[in-house]
């Protein structure tokens, strides 16, 4: 529409509209101008924009424009008709439409379509910016930035990949320092050992060289006294005496000595789960029992002791046993659980490596009150660290708090969160399930070794 149309009354004028009837360019002046007669005013007469697309011939009837579109299923292949078509032809009786009527509104759809494609192309071209986007910021690359005094130069810019690398790269460089660490200490144990038993071992060497020269000087000396005259035999009586007895003296020290100690050049070596090293045939870990009264801490304590029932005394102050139980040592605190001993128990955390908390599983009333002593315990910062081995005991009381129950009554899940713990339900005064408790424990502590307990 940039080309300018003309009026056809009078070239030097510019068409505005346009007249369907006699089909002419006119301007407003020249269009009232030649339609001023009654007849002529009912023409119709369109702004030059909306006028008519020039009128197609139908193929059939040369003279009719077409002027309608078949709706019918069938016809869809050829719809277009003229009104020859429309009343006598192949079209007749069918349903039809007004032919601009219809190109008007399939051209609103193209608009509309148009329209929907348009945004649909913004959105696809956004999301191709974005993962341009991403994927360099993945890659990470040289990026033009400008320093100070506004000179540009190029500069390198991680990528997330890189990032990750380097973290994961850190994360490891931390952890070989901290196992070089740990390597070293392990090994300055080892050492310490070695030397500490090599040192006694050649103590041992000189002792029984020493012993070994006192022994032949006295068999010397007797076999001398042996070829000299009868006189000197008798005179040298009381000390050949005093010899003998010396040297049973020492043969009995030495036997004794013998049978104390073994001749083992094993080094046995166990780790624990923190990476420390130990040597020796039993490992030993330190272990505080703790709970409310009656709870069954001393039964414990003596049924692991002892393997056989005795009758428990009230624990005033604290019991404290070791207990072998396979290749672990354990030292047992026992403290007293009632009310006004309770704030004595942190004096027994130090150095702890688990806490074994017992519970009454048969008295219900009193769940709640170790529950509390339970949370307040778990937040003590000396037993950050601490294992957590709960016994639900007295199991064997019919009617008591099973161990599923004591979880979810105890909120076990929630309380214990984020450390190592395990609840074992056990019968102190037959034993059973308190091995599984130990079991639990040393599979907590040891990581590899000839200790490992399978
Ligand atoms: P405490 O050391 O935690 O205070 P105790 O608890 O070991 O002194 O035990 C308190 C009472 O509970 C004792 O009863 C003890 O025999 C009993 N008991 C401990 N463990 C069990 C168990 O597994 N089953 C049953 N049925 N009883 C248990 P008394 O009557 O001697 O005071
Ligand atoms: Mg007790």
């Amino acid at each position: 529409s940039s080309c300018i149309i003309r009026c056809d009354e009078d070239e030097s004028h510019t068409a505005s509209m346009y007249c369907t009837v006699c089909a002419t360019h006119l301007c407003g002046e020249c269009s009232q101008l030649t339609h001023s007669t009654r007849t002529l005013a009912k023409h119709r007469r369109v702004p030059l924009a909306d006028k008519p697309h020039e009128k197609t011939l139908c193929p059939q009837h040369q003279v009719h424009a077409i002027e309608f579109v078949c709706l019918e299923e069938a016809c869809q292949s050829g719809p277009l008709m003229c009104c020859v078509c429309k009343e006598y032809g192949k079209h007749q009786g069918h349903k039809h439409a007004v032919l601009e009527t219809e190109a008007n509104q399939i051209r609103a759809s193209i608009l509309d379509m148009a329209h929907c494609i348009r945004t649909f192309t913004e959105e696809v071209s956004e999301y191709s910016r974005k993962l341009v986007g991403i994927v360099q910021q993945i890659e990470g690359g040289e990026q033009i930035v400008e320093d100070g005094v506004g000179m540009a130069h190029t500069e390198h810019v991680p990528g997330t990949a890189e990032s990750a690398r380097s973290c994961v790269r850190a994360y490891f460089a931390d952890l070989h320092e901290t196992l070089c660490r740990q390597e070293e200490m392990a090994l300055s144990v080892v050492d310490a050992h070695v030397r500490e038993r090599l040192i006694w071992l050649r103590q041992q060497q000189e002792d029984m060289t020493i012993l070994l020269s006192q022994v032949s000087t006295a068999c010397l000396h007797c076999e001398k006294t042996l070829q000299q005259d009868d006189c000197r035999v008798v005179l040298a009586k009381q000390e050949i005496n005093c010899l003998l007895e010396t040297l049973q003296k020492q043969q009995h020290q030495f036997t004794e000595l013998a049978d104390h100690i073994q001749l083992d050049a094993g080094i046995p070596v166990t780790f624990t789960k923190d990476n420390r090293v130990h040597i020796g045939p039993k490992m030993e870990i330190r272990v505080v029992t703790l709970g409310l009264d009656g709870a069954g801490k001393t039964t414990i304590l003596f049924k692991l002791k002892q393997d056989e029932f005795m009758q428990p005394i009230p624990t005033i102050g604290f019991n404290v046993e070791t207990v072998e139980y396979k290749n672990l040592k354990f030292t047992i605190w026992d403290v007293g659980g009632k009310h006004k001993l309770r704030p004595l128990w942190k004096h027994y955390y130090l150095n702890t490596q688990a806490v074994v908390f017992v519970i009454d599983s048969c008295h219900r009333d009193r769940l709640m009150e170790a529950h509390s002593e339970l949370a307040k315990l778990l937040t003590e910062k000396e037993l950050r660290d601490a294992l957590l081995l709960i016994f639900a005991n007295k199991q064997d009381v019919p009617g008591a708090v099973s161990v599923e129950e004591m979880t979810e009554l105890l909120s076990l899940h929630k309380l214990c969160c984020g450390r190592s713990w395990h609840i074992q339900g056990c019968d102190a005064r037959s034993g059973m399930g308190l091995h599984e408790g130990l079991d639990w424990l040393s599979r907590q502590l040891v990581a590899a070794g000839v200790l490992d307990v399978a």
